[in-house]
C-alpha cells in the first residue's frame, strides 16, 4: 500500500495521475498547504523541504518502506515499480527522462511563477508579468515544436507526459490559451480524455 500525501496543486496531480494510471493500492492522504499542514513534524520527515507531493511505499524493494518527495522521482519509482510508462530500452529510456526532467524541474517551476506573478500576486509588477508570460509562451512553442513531429513526448504516453500536463492544464488552457500551439493542445486533449486523468482530478475521497 502506498500513501500519497498530496494536495490539488500542479505537481499535487502527477502522482495521483500515475497512480491511477498503474492501479497500484494506495490511499490519497490531503495535507493543506494553505493551512500549512506541510510544516508539521511528521509530514517534515517525509518531505524534509516542505513540500507535496511524498509518498510512503509500505512495500518497497525487499519489503523496506520507501519514503520520497520530489515528484518527478516519484513518477520515476512508480514507473519502475509497476513497469509501465517506462520503456525498458536504455536510449528510449533516456528521451523520456529528458521531458521528466524537462517537466519536473523547468517546466513546472517557471510555470508556477507566472501562476504567481501573472495570476496571483495581489501587487501587479508589469515587468514581472510580461517576463513570465512571455516565458510560458517561449516554453508551450517549444513543446509546440516538438509535439508537430511526436504524439507523446518520447515514444508512447509516458511519465515524461504526466510531469508536463497538470502545468499546460492549468496555465496553458486555462490563462495563456492553446490557440497558437495547436499541437500541445492536440497532446492535451488526448490525455484529459484518459479515464485516469479523470480520475486523479476528482477532489479527494471522503
Ligand atoms: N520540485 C518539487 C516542487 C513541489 C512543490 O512546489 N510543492 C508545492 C505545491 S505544488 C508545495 O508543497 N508548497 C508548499 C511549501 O512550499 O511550503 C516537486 O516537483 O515535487
Amino acid at each position: 500500500m502506498i500513501d500519497c500525501y498530496t494536495w490539488m496543486t500542479d505537481n499535487g496531480r502527477k502522482p495521483r495521475m500515475m497512480l491511477e494510471e498503474t492501479g497500484l493500492a494506495h490511499r490519497i492522504v490531503p495535507v493543506n498547504i494553505r493551512e500549512k499542514e506541510q510544516m508539521s513534524p511528521e509530514f517534515l520527515k517525509i518531505s524534509p523541504g516542505h513540500k507535496i507531493p511524498a509518498i510512503v511505499d509500505h512495500d518497497g524493494p525487499g519489503g523496506a518502506t520507501v519514503t520520497l518527495c520530489e515528484s518527478g522521482a516519484i513518477l520515476k519509482y512508480l514507473a519502475e515499480k509497476s513497469g509501465t510508462f517506462y520503456p525498458s530500452d536504455a536510449a528510449a529510456r533516456a528521451k523520456v527522462d529528458q521531458w521528466l526532467f524537462y517537466g519536473s524541474a523547468t517546466f513546472t517551476t517557471l510555470a508556477q511563477q507566472f501562476g504567481f506573478w501573472v495570476i496571483r500576486s495581489p501587487a501587479k509588477v508589469p515587468p514581472a508579468q510580461e517576463h513570465y508570460t512571455a516565458t510560458l509562451r517561449d516554453m508551450l512553442g517549444t513543446l509546440d515544436r516538438h509535439l508537430a513531429d511526436n504524439q507523446y513526448f518520447a515514444g508512447p504516453y509516458s511519465i515524461g507526459d504526466i510531469s508536463m500536463y497538470p502545468d499546460i492544464h492549468l496555465h496553458g488552457v486555462n490563462d495563456v490559451g492553446l490557440g497558437d500551439y495547436p499541437n500541445v493542445k492536440r497532446w492535451h486533449d488526448a490525455i484529459a480524455a484518459r479515464p485516469a486523468t479523470q480520475r486523479a482530478w476528482e477532489p479527494f475521497p471522503k
